[in-house]
């Protein structure tokens, strides 16, 4: 098999589904709708209308010689409505008809599916009774697994069950800023891993029954932690317990099939009733989804009862994006040779390929720029990208058996709470008539895939 070359994108960030916010299906499209909620006051309404433009978007894929995308479905939409006791609901025919038509034009044009169950949005009804707190949401991901799988199976050739799952919770349920806005609650975020874990196993288990040949995972977001004072035990500290909870509680409980949260909090009364076994969890990931962007430093905050979590550090030593990111070539080499070791081999000794499912870079244009040349140069992401390319080809070097690199993303879209103004995008979108135009990363990028190398002239600046 050829190396998987592509990019990657998720639903809510790009699709512009009109109902969505029309009929607030979402909690994002209503938490986006809610002033203040969204740095830039933006929304993703319309986004970068993949609904209405697919075909030009697979048509761009093909251009850049990419053969995978990565993207995700809309549960909301797909089954907007609440199960009644018992009853079973159809889900929304149109939204399964566009599905059916974006993923068999992939595979008409060659191009790898990558495709992931849950990004982030939840359907309203299920948020507005607790979300991933809510005893029906493990089955009812079930189900719209099974009907994903019944339906669109045969068009996918790598699943995802849940995307980036300690950012989600961090995001949700520590610092506040997505839904559903809870601040420092500790207890939901972790029951919240807790039902993540069921409902990736259940998940895990109805694909393997419908779709057994296609590979299932989750992506995990691998962010190395370092301690902002090297000589301080207490960021050390620090670092270790946000490594392991980040990094490590969601593979390392699939891959015992135990949810076990590290000391102190395991000793604690209120989180030790979530330690336990989780039914089919063990061993549950066919490859090893990595999304990699940064480093964080980190350091020990004074505070009663100490935090064991301690705080991200202001400080950076390196260039960043434009979403305060350093820009840390070697933290890919990192997280693939040392950080994802553990899980390299399942129970049988089998070596899971490793796949990037995101790897990106930000630069910020406000969403009412139109016409002109605006951001078409973007030198700084032909650097980011070419020098993580050279860390996971270094990382093949090494062993590591990565067999493929989805860059996020293809096309600038919605950045959560930051709004439309971060641009991801390969391909700039002009949010004022949603023109595409190719940046010259996109075009790096193509000829790096049709040669399937890193020109040398590219290696010698990073030497
Ligand atoms: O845009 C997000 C994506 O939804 C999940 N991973 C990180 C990206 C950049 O922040």
């Amino acid at each position: 098999m050829s190396f998987l070359w592509g990019a990657s994108a998720s639903h809510f960030q790009t699709e512009g589904y009109g109902q969505e916010a029309e009929l607030g299906l979402s909690d994002w499209s209503n938490w986006s709708h809610q002033p203040g909620n969204i740095a830039d006051g933006s929304v993703a309404d319309k986004a970068s209308e993949f609904y209405d433009r697919f075909d030009t978007d697979i048509n761009i894929l093909s251009s850049l010689n990419l053969n995978a995308f990565r993207t995700s479905i809309n549960w909301a939409a797909l089954l907007p409505d609440a199960p009644e006791k018992g009853s079973k609901r159809t889900p929304n025919p149109k939204l399964l008809e566009y599905y059916k038509r974006v993923l068999s034009s992939l595979q008409d044009s060659g191009i790898k599916t990558f495709l992931t169950l849950f990004h982030f949005a939840l359907p309203s009804w299920l948020a507005d009774e607790g979300g991933w707190l809510s005893p029906r949401a493990v089955d009812e991901f079930r189900y719209f697994t099974e009907i994903l799988a019944k339906e669109i199976g045969q068009y996918v050739d790598y699943w995802n069950t849940v995307n980036e799952p300690m950012v989600y919770v961090y995001q949700g349920y520590v610092s506040g800023y997505w839904p559903p806005g809870q601040k420092c609650d500790y207890f939901s975020a972790f029951a919240a891993v807790r039902n993540l874990l069921s409902a990736h196993a259940e998940a895990y288990q109805v694909l393997k029954e419908h779709c057994p040949q296609s590979p299932v995972s989750f992506a995990n977001h691998w962010r190395p932690f370092i301690p902002l004072r090297a000589w301080n035990p207490l960021d050390h500290m620090v670092c270790y317990f946000r490594d392991r909870v980040f990094n490590h509680l969601f593979p390392f409980s699939i891959s015992t099939g135990r949810f076990e949260l590290p000391v102190p909090l395991s000793h604690m009364q209120e989180f030790r009733s979530l330690n336990g076994e989780i039914k089919n969890l063990k061993d549950s990931m066919d490859y090893l989804a990595v999304n990699y962007y940064t480093r964080e430093f980190s350091l020990f905050a004074l505070s009663w009862p100490p935090d064991c979590f301690g705080r991200q550090a202001e400080e950076s030593f390196l260039k960043v994006s434009d979403m305060g990111w350093e820009v840390y070539p070697e933290g890919m080499y990192k997280v693939l040779v040392k950080d994802i070791a553990p899980y390299r081999f399942d129970a049988n000794m089998k070596e899971r390929p490793v796949v990037i499912t995101e790897n990106g870079y930000a630069q910020n244009f406000s969403p009412d720029m139109t016409e002109g040349e605006w951001s078409l140069e973007d030198h700084e992401r032909v650097d980011y990208l070419v020098s993580h390319l050279i860390s996971v080809h270094k990382a093949i070097k090494a062993g590591v058996k990565v067999i493929g690199y989805l860059h996020w993303s293809l096309t600038d879209n919605f950045e959560w709470a930051e709004g439309l103004t971060p641009r991801f995008g390969l391909v700039r979108v002009n949010y004022f008539d949603q023109s595409r135009s190719l940046r010259k990363s996109a075009t790096e990028y193509a000829k790096i895939v049709k040669d399937n190398s890193i020109p040398v002239s590219f290696q010698l600046k990073e030497s």
